[in-house]
């Protein structure tokens, strides 16, 4: 059995690693849930098969399936994935799973965030959320690793951090009233700090528009390394993602990390704008106390929102007018990594993309450089 552990990751010197740094796997979960995915998740469940097969070509890559889906999933699934029995209550691995950290002697923990189907009974996206709080536990006690359970609501696509001490964060998800309605900037900065090891935050405003988590950082913008970040952008001032991109890449601009160096930013263009179609949202079963979707809404679509594995980039497909220029910015931004393009607009159907059903296991047993605490006046 691991640990449950009563101090933080910071006073015990872990911090959550960069994802682009090395990987022991992926976890994901099995989509199902017929309020959510239409025709009973079953072009989803491809969607996301794809999603772990180019993911299991770089690394190990494990799939937590309700029984009731066990057979379906095992069917469907790349034989190099491994499946394991999880109950959940949708398949976001990104923010039910743990967030990993890591020592400077190559240990492994968790942090176990508090979760709240991103706003609990004010505008959260369904209800009950119970399996998917135990979701973190479960994975981390399946991989050996001790665990922290975190006092405050978060989730994993809302952070992103260089692993050198600095993190991305938006107003619209940390400070929402939703979340943790008692805490000021000043003590969400604080837990970061504890429970990832940051000691430098960067905030940007809003996240994409229209995106149903309260503006997930992990939809807008990334670190691709230590002082590289990509931001999701358009040019067309009249769409209402445009003064959103444009605060960020100002504020981006503005910053620097927690050593003191200015952020090169790279665009990726936003694809659409994309709307759900009638024929899409006739075949989601609605149910009370879940996210209604309907037909014309738009998309919360970002290229942003791709996954980095060992050697490579999954990103998602979403749209013909956009999807190679992304691929190409992709290519450039990561030109040690295979760019692997994988069609993901079922994903996004359900509110994410390839970035938001993943959660990447770092590597053990590796010597790392301790973050540097941030510099005097920075
Ligand atoms: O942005 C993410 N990390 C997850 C998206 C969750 C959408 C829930 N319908």
């Amino acid at each position: 059995m691991t640990r449950a552990l009563a101090t933080t990751p910071a006073a015990d010197g872990f911090w959550m690693p960069g994802e682009f740094e090395p990987h022991a796997g992926c976890w994901m979960l099995w989509p199902e849930r017929p309020d959510n995915w239409r025709e009973a998740a079953r072009p989803a469940q491809h969607a996301l098969a794809r999603v772990a097969a180019a993911i299991a070509a770089f690394e190990p890559v494990t799939v937590g399936v309700s029984a009731a889906q066990y057979q379906v999933a095992r069917a469907l699934l790349d034989e190099r994935v491994r499946v394991t029995e999880m109950s959940h209550d949708d398949c976001w691995m990104r923010d039910v799973g743990p967030t990993f950290v890591v020592d400077a002697r190559g240990a492994v923990r968790g942090v176990d965030w508090r979760f709240n189907a991103w706003g609990g009974l004010q505008h959260g996206l369904y209800f009950p959320w119970d399996q998917d709080d135990l979701v973190a536990a479960k994975a981390l006690e399946i991989e050996g690793c001790d665990r922290y359970r975190a006092p405050i609501i978060n989730e994993g696509g809302a952070i992103h951090v260089d692993g050198e001490g600095t993190a991305l964060v938006t107003e619209e998800c940390l400070l929402n009233v939703n979340r943790n309605p008692l805490l000021s900037r000043e003590r969400v900065e604080g837990y970061l700090g504890d429970y990832l090891g940051v000691s430098k935050i960067i905030w940007l405003g809003k996240g994409v528009f229209n995106d149903e988590t309260d503006g997930h950082i992990d939809n807008l913008a990334c670190f691709a390394r230590p002082g590289e970040v990509c931001l999701t952008w358009t040019d067309n001032k009249r769409d209402p993602q445009y003064p959103i991109s444009l605060d960020a890449w100002e504020r981006l601009n503005d910053e620097s990390d927690v050593r003191g160096r200015r952020l090169k930013v790279t665009r990726l263009p936003m694809p659409g704008p994309l709307v759900m179609s009638a024929k899409e949202a006739s075949g989601i079963i609605a149910r009370e106390g879940t996210k209604t979707r309907t037909a014309g809404e738009r998309l919360a679509a970002s290229y942003v929102n791709f996954y980095i594995a060992n050697g490579g980039v999954v990103m998602p497909l979403l749209d013909s007018r956009t999807d190679r220029v992304a691929a190409r910015r992709l290519k450039q931004l990561f030109p040690g990594r295979r760019v692997v393009r994988v069609p993901a607009r079922e994903i996004l159907l359900g509110g994410g993309n390839i970035h938001c059903v993943t959660q990447q296991v770092p590597a053990g047993g590796l010597r790392r450089r301790r973050p540097s605490a941030r510099a005097a006046g920075g």
